[in-house]
């Protein structure tokens, strides 16, 4: 911790106790779920140090950029336009909300039957020890529950907060909807910078996006080869990065770990045995620095190879069309690529399912694990859909609720096991 980090989370206001009480606790538990792994790639080398200095360079750099004028918009959820930020030249951060730390700090507001992701940013904010929160000029939040909508009316009083409509069908009127959110935002982030955004910036800004989104494909490719050339563990937290890392660098180190990845599946080089159990995780978003199940389920052997979530397909799967002729088709073209995100906020979601199956196939999976934070009603709901489907298909599924504490560990482990060892036979 270095003195200048010091001088800068103080201006951020940061609570300065409680914060290094945070980061006391981060280092540990990453030393033991990620760097007691064996035969890691060397490209993980990146990620490991954007995550031993997570609140130092990166937020720096943030500050930098303020100091020039720039704006930094903070986001939630992978249905916030993230092209239209960078047009206009401000930088968008995908924020953590990980972490059970911040949640007995929220409980004090927000009711404890409230899912862990809305009530561990809440708490971010309450108690002043994010500096990526405390950076930002800007929340954007989305109406995509009803416990992150209210959270949003409270964290509004504390910072300024937008909140963008996510339709809740697939209809042609819901898409009318949502293309007019994608205009409205745009308003939003030009009166916020004082920046026009271009057809020949978001162009720009369209193509950065989509370059990070193909690195992430690339990587994700590779996690369908036997044997497996890259832990779930790893391969979730350089996902995990992407959505606050700089883009373009992010692109470049994706592309570095994917080469070195090559070479291992060249070499028929894995990380986990060639009949290692290969399972899929469908369900919620896991933010930094949530890897209890990734961890859980390598620690008995088996190998994550697939999230179908916000933190995993749901993130970079599609790319927005490049249409570089006006300002009209580009934004069009943004609002068609984000109502393609198949989340179980919408009714009805048959694509979800479809989704899970045709990954199950395609990264060769043993089995599927449901994932959901507990009080999530939405994902809850829809696993009973899911359940029904890879029955018929015969895909074996495992559903966990869960939320970030300790508490459960040795009782899903027992379950996983369990599974593993039917999906074995
Ligand atoms: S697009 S999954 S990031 S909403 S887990 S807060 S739904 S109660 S996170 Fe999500 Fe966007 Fe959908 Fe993805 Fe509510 Fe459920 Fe909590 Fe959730």
């Amino acid at each position: 911790m270095t003195s200048e980090n010091v001088q800068m989370w103080t201006e951020l206001n940061i609570d300065l106790k409680s914060h290094d009480m945070l980061l006391n606790a981060l280092g540990p538990a990453f030393q033991e779920i990620y760097l007691s792994q064996k035969n890691r790639p060397a490209g993980m080398g990146f990620y490991d140090f954007v995550v031993g200095d997570i609140h130092g360079i990166r937020v720096k750099e943030l500050r930098e950029h303020a100091k020039n004028g720039g704006k930094v918009v903070a986001t939630y959820c992978v249905f916030v336009p993230e092209e239209l930020v960078w047009a206009a030249d401000a930088i968008p951060v995908g924020l953590c909300a990980g972490t059970q730390f911040s949640i007995p700090i929220a409980e004090e507001v927000l009711p404890r039957n409230t899912c862990a992701l809305i009530k561990s940013s809440f708490g971010f904010k309450l108690g002043r020890v994010c500096p990526y929160v405390q950076a930002s000029h800007l929340i954007v939040g989305e109406t995509t529950c009803d416990g992150k909508k209210k959270m949003f009316e409270m964290l509004g009083e504390l910072q300024p907060v937008y909140v963008m409509e996510v339709p809740n069908k697939k209809t042609e009127r819901s898409r009318e909807l949502w293309h007019g959110e994608v205009l409205a935002f745009k308003d939003v982030i030009e009166k916020l910078t004082g920046n026009k955004i271009t057809v020949k910036k978001l162009g720009q800004a369209i193509d950065l996006v989509n370059q990070r989104r193909l690195g992430l494909q690339r990587l994700y490719n590779l996690r369908k080869v036997r044997p497996v050339p890259i832990s779930g563990k790893d391969a979730l937290l350089a996902t995990q990065v992407s959505f606050y890392d700089d883009a373009k660098r992010d692109t470049q180190m994706l592309n570095v770990l994917c080469d070195e990845l090559d070479k291992r599946v060249a070499a028929g080089q894995g990380v986990a045995p060639k009949n290692a159990p290969r399972i899929l995780i469908s369900g919620s978003p896991m933010a930094i620095p949530n890897w209890k199940l990734h961890h859980l389920i390598e620690s008995t052997g088996a190998v994550v190879v697939c999230e179908e979530s916000c933190t995993g397909t749901r993130f970079f799967s599609d790319l927005v069309k490049p249409t570089a002729e006006n300002l009209d088709e580009q934004l069009k073209a943004i609002a068609d690529r984000y109502m393609n995100i198949h989340c179980a906020c919408f009714t009805p979601n048959d694509e979800r399912p479809d989704d899970v199956v045709r990954l199950a196939k395609e990264y060769q999976v043993d089995g599927v694990i449901h994932y959901n934070l507990q009080f999530c009603h939405t994902y809850a709901n829809e696993a009973v859909k899911m359940e029904k489907r890879l029955e018929k298909e015969g895909i074996p599924l495992l559903r966990i609720e869960t939320d970030y504490s300790d508490e459960d560990a040795g009782q899903l482990r027992t379950r996983i096991e369990a599974f593993l060892e039917m999906v074995k036979l």
